[in-house]
């Protein structure tokens, strides 16, 4: 009879799950074990739970499929989760497995016992702990279908030690999915009927429209029915910026124009976001909780339906289902006037898209060399972004094509950046991968970059070094001047590192070096890695820090 642990992997396999990511543990050591068995499920054994745990965030972002981390008891445990945090947060499905102490030591205090239930269950759609072995399949099976339900979010799956090696006769238990609500005609007939008749009408488009069909279907709509579309915090590719009638991404510190001029709508259509706080810019954006203008929201899930904003049409159903019924039906003539909005938010970004390079005293300024980047980025490019300032010069620059992946943390995550960048590369070495990430954010989880030299991954880490946590220093310079503490940072030699961990390093002091240094990085055959020395005074792509204090 074959043991929990095996049944526990089969059920990974009837999951369509081919990559893991982990730390190993004794805790889990039945589950490893079955491992050993199942050479079609790849073995990503990282240096860092929380490495593993934006790893497996990503590993589904990319594929759309539930990512999947092992780890051991509690160190391993609440080292992961940071990935279930962001996970949370992200609308993306993961499902974590930890190993507990055996089920005799539950409640003792047992050597690295945690009540996981009690310490998820904030941030995780479901816990579960699975006592007896023969209720491991459908465990398993409710854990993946719950991850993958409504908002796609983590599932926490508990495994105490003795029960992996015991026999069970249940086997592996099928997928089962939701079937996504799809919008009926009425309310199709309803969305349509208001689009006509506004004259100032915003899309902001989120994550749920982030697949192929999502992103075509929106770019037809938008061009059938004479709409602009912002795009929700760190969804950049999923409208071409070039696009006439894309107006801006809503992200963090966004110039004070945006929210003006977009609130000039006299019609709001959030599709596939949630409408969060940083994408409606502090529920600024419509403002919450009576909008300014109508609005309308479409999600698969009520439960972030009507709850922050009042809402004229609430639409239960499937972004993209709901787009491409939109597309599918009549448009009118546009409104007199719509050009003309469209133009006005169009230029709220395209004006800021273009850089004249600039110097500073103190470093080069970030800008310049993404400005450069932007040519040596391909097509298909994944851009894996860490939090930090140094992201507000890619988020503007960067003219982001629907072909794009923007891979980065909705939840603001320190550490995502190089993780992220090594779980996408995993899944396409032919592809171009490039990392943007701190000073700050690289001492987080850089470490995990020697999954770049083990595998051979030709990413390109750009490491932005102001010597700062720039970002907080940024909020101390406005909210108390004169009052920096505790944001300044003393760093490695980071091209040093890299060439310590068998990846090429190198390293740009002076904008002269910008064009030949890059250009050399991204010749290197394998991964390597280019320490910008960055100006902290052009602290982010909208403001100085003389400006702050002016
Ligand atoms: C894990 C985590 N810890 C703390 C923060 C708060 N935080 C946001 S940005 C930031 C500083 C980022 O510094 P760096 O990576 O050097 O980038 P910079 O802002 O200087 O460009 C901090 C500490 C966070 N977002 N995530």
């Amino acid at each position: 009879m074959p043991r929990a642990a095996d049944v526990l992997i089969d059920s990974l396999k009837v999951q369509d799950v081919d990559r893991v990511f982990c730390v190993p543990g004794e805790s889990y050591l039945g589950a490893i074990d079955a491992l050993y068995d199942a050479p079609e499920i790849d073995i990503v054994r990282v240096r860092h739970e929380g490495g593993g745990g934006f790893m497996a965030v990503a590993d589904a972002k990319y594929t759309g499929r539930t990512g999947v981390e092992f780890v051991s008891r509690g160190p391993g445990a609440t080292n992961a989760s940071i990935g279930v945090h962001v996970a949370q947060q992200d609308a993306v499905p993961i499902v974590l497995f930890v190993g507990q102490v055996a089920r005799g030591d539950i409640g003792r205090g047992a050597f690295q016992e945690v009540d996981y239930v009690k310490t998820f269950s904030d941030m995780a759609k479901l816990v579960i702990e699975i006592r007896d072995p023969d209720k491991l399949a459908g465990s398993v099976q409710q854990a993946f279908y719950t991850a993958n339900a409504g908002t796609p979010g983590p599932v926490v799956v508990s495994l105490p030690e003795d029960m992996l090696l015991e026999e069970t006769q249940v086997g592996a238990k099928p997928a089962s999915r939701e079937v996504m609500p799809k919008p009926n005609a009425g309310e199709i007939s309803e969305l349509c009927k208001r689009l006509a008749i506004a004259e100032r009408p915003i899309i902001i488009a989120g994550g749920q429209v982030g697949f192929e069909e999502g992103r075509e279907a929106l770019r037809s709509v938008a061009e059938i029915w004479g709409l602009p579309v912002a795009v929700a915090w760190r969804r950049q590719d999923i409208f071409d910026h070039s696009h006439p009638n894309f107006a801006c991404h809503l992200a963090f510190n966004s110039p004070p124009v945006f929210r003006e001029t977009l609130n000039e709508a006299d019609l709001v259509v959030a599709i596939g976001t949630r409408l969060g706080d940083v994408t409606t810019q502090g529920y600024q954006i419509p403002t919450a909780p009576k909008p300014r203008q109508s609005l309308i929201h479409v999600y698969p899930d009520d439960d972030c339906l009507g709850t922050t904003f009042e809402t004229e049409l609430a639409i239960q159903a499937d972004a993209t289902e709901t787009l491409q019924a939109v597309a599918g039906t009549n448009a009118p003539e546009l409104p007199a006037g719509r050009i003309e909005w469209i133009k006005k938010v169009h230029s709220l970004s395209a004006d800021r898209m273009n850089w004249d390079w600039k110097s500073a005293d103190d470093g080069v300024v970030f800008g310049n060399v993404i400005s450069h980047l932007v040519d040596k980025l391909e097509d298909d490019a994944v851009t894996a972004m860490d939090a930090g300032n140094f992201a507000t010069w890619v988020q503007r620059l960067f003219p982001y094509k629907t072909s794009h992946v923007q891979m980065a943390s909705a939840a603001g995550a320190m550490g995502m950046g190089v993780p992220s960048a090594v779980a996408s590369s995993l899944r396409n070495t032919e592809r171009q991968v490039v990392c943007f990430v701190g000073d700050g954010g690289f001492l987080m989880t850089g470490n995990e970059m020697i999954a770049a030299v083990e595998r051979n991954l030709p990413i390109r880490f750009i490491v932005s070094n102001n010597s700062s946590y720039g970002t907080i220093r940024l909020y101390q310079e406005r909210n108390h001047p004169d009052r920096s503490i505790a944001t300044d940072l003393t760093n490695p030699d980071f091209a040093a590192v890299a060439e310590a961990y068998g990846i090429r390093g190198f390293k740009i002091e002076r904008d002269e070096e910008i064009k030949s240094v890059i250009d050399e990085a991204f010749k290197v055959d394998g991964p390597s890695l280019v320490e910008v020395k960055t100006s902290l005074e052009y602290i982010s792509a909208f403001t100085t820090i003389s400006q702050i204090r002016g």
